[in-house]
């Protein structure tokens, strides 16, 4: 398959792994990169050392392109930017804050930026500040998100900008990618459908639960507070979003939420931790190697684009 993104990021697939804080390591984003579609390490609530430490591991595990995704609202992000720059990526995503301070380092660098984009002014922004490709991120994706859906993005955003544009947020299968395309994305991101991957170092119990969740299983919290996190509705949701109805101050909520992504993923307490997870949960259905997720989707999407020919 040939698209802008293939080709920008010189990938057999235009798929890109979704950076999960405290998931995706150098093992989850070479299997993606070996597979045909661009891995991504996340570098949320990490330390550099860490980080460059995962790079090293990755290019020992694949010669294909990889990236790493910077949580714009980590403390250290100026350090492990220094890293990424030292250790030479292929691309980055820069999501949760502003990106556009960061592009001149990485540009010096020779790394692609790819920002993820809440909305049409922040998109042609990064457009003019020399972003390589856009990553729109709809409301139905898991973790921190904004406030408009995929389609809505991809409805108003494509349009307006020249740079390939990657859609996020509710892909899960052949015919979301199909649809995508078809709307004039270059690609898609999904962070969610790789989290039942084998190769997805998450804890069992945090694979198992999303196996098992339907469709509308979903809550977000902090709706209250500015800091949306979209995951599986659980004992932890419930009591935090009780506590948001009553008033509790926005300091004590913040306080409540710190941790709980790795009580989830790290120790595997479903209940307690927030599992953060995407809307579209029904693809989830086992546990397969990430080359499987990949080749099934590009099958489903050449079977779309084919269908969806025949309508003309
Ligand atoms: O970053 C994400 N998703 C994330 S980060 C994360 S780690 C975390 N865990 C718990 C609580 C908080 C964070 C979990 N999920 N997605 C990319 C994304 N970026 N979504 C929305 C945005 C965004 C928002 C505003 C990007 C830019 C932006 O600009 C603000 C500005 O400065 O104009």
């Amino acid at each position: 398959m040939k698209t802008q993104l293939t080709e920008l990021l010189n990938i057999k697939y235009p798929i890109i792994q979704g950076a999960m804080a405290w998931i995706s390591d150098a093992h989850l984003a070479a299997a993606v990169s070996n597979a045909g579609g661009a891995g991504i390490i996340a570098t949320g609530g990490r330390e550099a050392d860490w980080v460059r430490e995962q790079i090293r591991l990755a290019k020992t595990l694949t010669d294909k392109p990889f990236g790493v995704n910077v949580m714009l609202m980590a403390a250290n992000k100026e350090e492990i930017i220094d890293v990424i720059c030292e250790e030479k990526v292929a691309f980055v995503t820069l999501g949760a804050g502003n990106p556009v301070p960061h592009f001149p380092k990485f540009a010096a660098a020779g790394i692609k930026k790819l920002p993820v984009v809440p909305n049409v002014r922040l998109a042609k922004r990064v457009e003019d500040s020399g972003a390589d490709a856009v990553i729109i991120e709809g409301m139905e994706a898991g973790g921190h998100i904004g406030v408009l859906t995929t389609m809505a993005l991809m409805t108003q955003v494509i349009p307006e900008v020249n740079i390939p544009v990657v859609a996020a947020g509710g892909f899960a299968d052949g015919r979301g990618l199909a649809a995508a395309l078809v709307m004039g994305a270059a690609g898609i991101q999904m962070g969610t459908r790789f989290l039942v991957a084998e190769e997805c170092p998450v804890h069992p119990k945090f694979k198992q639960k999303l196996i098992e969740a339907k469709d509308t299983d979903t809550v977000v919290t902090g709706l209250s507070t500015g800091h949306a996190v979209r995951g599986i509705k659980n004992s932890f949701t419930e009591r935090f979003i009780a506590l948001e109805w009553k008033g509790t101050p926005v300091e004590e909520l913040d306080r409540l939420a710190t941790g709980t992504n790795r009580l989830a993923v790290v120790e595997g307490d479903v209940e307690n931790g927030m599992v953060q997870a995407g809307q579209s949960l029904l693809p989830l259905k086992r546990i397969e190697p990430v080359q499987d997720i990949i080749e099934r989707i590009i099958t489903e999407a050449k079977e779309a684009l084919v269908r969806a020919q025949s309508l003309l």
